[in-house]
């Protein structure tokens, strides 16, 4: 990818500036949250340089102010990613911090799984009863990807709890789209703007999450979606790529193979390490991404140990 890559010498002082940007309105993020009461003050720190915040002193098994919420709510879509470390959440609790940020979607059916619990709760674990997976997306590596990007609305925020974690790997990895739009190559980002892709994806508890399928054949049973390319995120304006190497499959209306070659360039720019933070859990995390700015992927870990973390995603943003 020359033209990516001599580009991107040009535009590593943008990425330096982008940093910093996200480094300073970490340091804001007390004194007045975006859209919040100035009343609502809340102790953060951030996550790492490329995204990511953390939000200290709050116990989420109790009800918090709409304040607050509002305050969190406008953190997450500014930083892509935000953790609430040390909780001690139930169903309910968890379920009651997730409504904070919008109505609950109903996943379960996507993997297969009976409805077993709530329906807003799915588990993210390699459990196995009688030799079978008794949850989602139980083990293995997992590619880049946007949650549910190939349903016509797709996932807007997913959550997850820390309930048992391996000793290594498993590690959730986010990818800054805001800061991959924002350094992209010109020569790139005109043949990407205007444009939709279509977002394939093969359900099931057996999916290969390592498959891109851009690379295999969708099977009949195959769900689709064609969104824009470059998407302005609502509440902050900010432009941010949508696309992803697991689940996008082509650029409508371009010929196939100046679109596998375009797609490649673009997911090897929306997954430059310098967009990165990779989320080491710890028991109790409580974190929270926006999936129309942030890009997510997971680490290898053996299989023989037990990860178990509780999932709630969120569809559609609603009035608090
Ligand atoms: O297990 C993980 O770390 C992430 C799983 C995932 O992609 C999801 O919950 O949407
Ligand atoms: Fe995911």
């Amino acid at each position: 990818m020359p033209d990516g890559l001599s580009a991107w010498g040009a535009c590593a002082g943008m990425l330096v500036k982008m940093i910093a940007r996200h480094r300073e309105n970490c340091m804001n993020a007390s004194a007045t949250p975006m859209g919040a009461s100035p009343t609502a003050r809340l102790d953060t720190s951030p996550l790492s340089e490329a995204l990511g915040i953390a939000v200290h002193g709050i116990d989420l098994s109790r009800p918090i102010e709409r304040e607050v919420a509002l305050a969190i709510r406008a953190l997450l879509y500014e930083h892509c990613v935000l953790l609430v470390p040390g909780q001690h959440l139930d169903e309910a609790t968890q379920i009651r911090f997730g409504e904070y940020f919008g109505e609950l979607g109903h996943t379960l059916g996507d993997y297969g799984l009976n409805n077993r619990t709530h329906p807003a709760v799915m588990y993210v674990t390699n459990e196995k009863e009688n030799g079978q997976y008794v949850g989602a997306l139980p083990d293995g590596e997992m590619f880049f990807h946007s949650d549910r990007c190939y349903m016509p609305q797709p996932t807007l925020a997913t959550m997850l709890y820390a309930i048992d974690i391996p000793s290594r790997g498993g590690n959730t990895i986010f990818a800054n789209q805001y800061t991959a739009w924002d350094t992209l190559p010109d020569a790139i980002r005109q043949r990407i703007e205007g444009r939709e892709a279509m977002n394939t994806y093969d359900p099931g508890i057996h999916a290969d999450n390592t498959a891109p399928v851009s690379q295999t054949a969708p099977s009949a049973k195959a769900l689709r979606a064609a969104h824009p390319l470059v998407k302005a995120h609502p509440a902050t304006g900010r432009k941010a790529i949508y696309a992803n190497r697991l689940m996008t499959e082509y650029i409508v209306g371009m010929p196939r193979s100046e679109s596998d070659d375009l797609l490649a360039a673009l997911f090897a720019h929306q997954e430059r390490p310098e967009l990165c933070y990779e989320h080491r859990w710890t028991l109790g995390d409580t974190l929270i991404w926006d999936n129309r700015c942030v890009l997510h992927a997971r680490t290898n870990f053996d299989p023989g140990e037990a990860r178990k973390l509780r999932r709630v995603v969120v569809n559609v943003e609603r009035a608090l």
